[in-house]
């Protein structure tokens, strides 16, 4: 690849004969050169900047300047096939990713045009623009204010140049930036000594365990995409995300959508919601159903005990505790739970100190989403600050995956009732778990 920079401060491009990138130019494979735009000045004062039209602070590149240079330089080339990507350093430019250095990698010649000032004519891109064989690319490397475009320059040159055949050291370390936890943030590295300062590295990474310590690299890079980029998870894939991920990840106050990785709040219903948990729960309920139960007895409980006036009572009980958990941005509800306060199990006897989970359901949407995790911590948090000691629920008897799920929450089974629906008598086991004093 043939790299040409042009900028009134060359001495600001010397760090690009260093390194990786002074590598490559030895082995042949990146062919640099940093040329002093006044060299294409005329007047004895190299002036290459003048007033903006229109008034305003500051000065501005003269066209005419970068015209004669950019000729030169593009002209002085033998092999013009089209390849050439004129890159101009813009804070107004379109963003600058790995992306942009992957395509960039594909070109056969870059021309980078670093401005000063208030920055170049903005004719000097449109007439290039309409070269044959140029394409011209604004580009800023960021949302922050440079003096000029030689850092940009220095950026990007660095990130194209080590994605050029040969020119990275271990072709193995770009295998893996582009096959890795694509999409998150890097894991935090440690090397030795084991202790400094005070400070171990973290004993799953001396155990020589291979398993847990790619499991443990994963959680910390999602835990530090949710907290330092927020944006790169929401743009994750559901199938991006193992079980394991989606339970860290519910942690962290996360759940995944059908359109992946969103926020999700937990908290106490209040009337207002009363019109979305109904129409939530006729989603819900049914699902949730036994196959042997008719449509019938079904349609019969949702439009009796789950209509928007038992939701109302539900939420004006202080017998009665609902948790809901919604889209953090839309406030969609995506499931909910409802603790009855003093509800004793059925065969056992009167007690202050139980409540029933008498409902836990999450849309089929979000699914696996870690959200009916969360939702059964607060009701259970909810039901112990309330004064309970114990926990019960009933489920379906043929509903393992709900059985399994409240197993890992800490339930056991402890019996059996049958629960009507609909004027139908169903099988259900109860289970039960302790909760703790808060
Ligand atoms: C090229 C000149 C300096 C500074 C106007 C813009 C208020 C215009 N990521 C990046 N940041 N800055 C650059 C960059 C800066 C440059 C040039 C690139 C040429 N300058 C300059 C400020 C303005 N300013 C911001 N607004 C909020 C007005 C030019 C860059 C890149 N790449």
């Amino acid at each position: 690849m043939r790299i040409d920079v042009l900028t009134i401060f060359p001495d600001y491009l010397a760090p690009l004969e260093l390194s990786l990138v002074g590598k490559a130019r030895q082995s042949g494979l990146l062919d640099l050169a940093v040329h002093d735009l006044r060299a294409w000045t005329t007047d004895r004062h190299r002036t290459v900047d003048d007033t903006p039209f229109g008034g305003g602070a500051g000065m501005v590149m003269r066209p005419d300047v970068w015209g004669t240079a950019l000729d030169a330089v593009l002209g002085a080339d033998p092999a013009d096939d089209g390849g050439t990507v004129l890159l101009v350093p813009s804070p107004a430019g379109e963003v600058f990713t790995q992306r942009t250095a992957e395509e960039l990698a594909g070109a056969r010649r870059l021309v980078l045009a670093c401005g000063r000032y208030e920055g170049i004519d903005a004719r000097v891109a449109e007439h290039y623009a309409t070269r044959p064989g140029v394409t011209v690319r604004e580009v800023s490397i960021g949302d922050y204010v440079l003096n000029g475009g030689e850092v940009a320059a220095l950026v990007v040159v660095e990130a194209v140049a080590r994605l050029l055949p040969g020119v990275v050291g271990n072709p193995e370390s770009l295998v893996e930036e582009s096959h890795g936890a694509a999409g998150l943030l890097e894991y935090p590295v440690y090397t030795k000594p084991p202790a400094w300062r005070d400070l171990p590295v973290p004993e799953v990474l001396t155990s020589g365990h291979h398993a847990k310590v790619t499991r443990w690299r994963r959680d910390r890079a999602l835990e530090r995409t949710a907290a330092r980029r927020p944006d790169l998870l929401e743009r994750l894939t559901p199938e991006a995300l193992d079980r394991e991920d989606r339970r860290v990840l519910a942690g962290l106050g996360w759940y995944v959508g059908p359109g992946g990785p969103r926020r999700a709040q937990v908290r106490r219903a209040v009337p207002d919601d009363a019109v979305a948990l109904a129409a939530l729960a006729a989603v819900t309920f049914p699902l949730a159903c036994p196959p042997s139960l008719g449509s019938e007895a079904i349609a019969a409980h949702v439009a009796t005990q789950l209509d928007v006036g038992s939701f109302t009572r539900f939420l004006t009980d202080p017998g009665r505790v609902v948790h809901v958990a919604a889209d953090e941005d839309t406030g969609a509800l995506l499931g909910y739970t409802m603790v009855v306060l003093g509800s004793p199990a059925p065969g056992h006897e009167d007690g202050e100190d139980v409540a029933e989970l008498s409902k836990c359901y999450v849309h089929p949407d979000v699914h696996g989403g870690g959200l009916a995790g969360r939702l059964v911590a607060a009701a259970t948090t909810a039901a112990a600050q309330h004064g309970a000691r114990q926990l019960w629920l009933g489920t379906n008897a043929g509903n393992r995956r709900a059985r399994r799920f409240y197993e890992r929450c800490g339930f056991a089974v402890v019996g059996r009732r049958t629960y009507d629906v609909g004027g139908v008598a169903n099988d259900d086991v109860v289970m039960s778990t302790p909760v703790l004093a808060p």
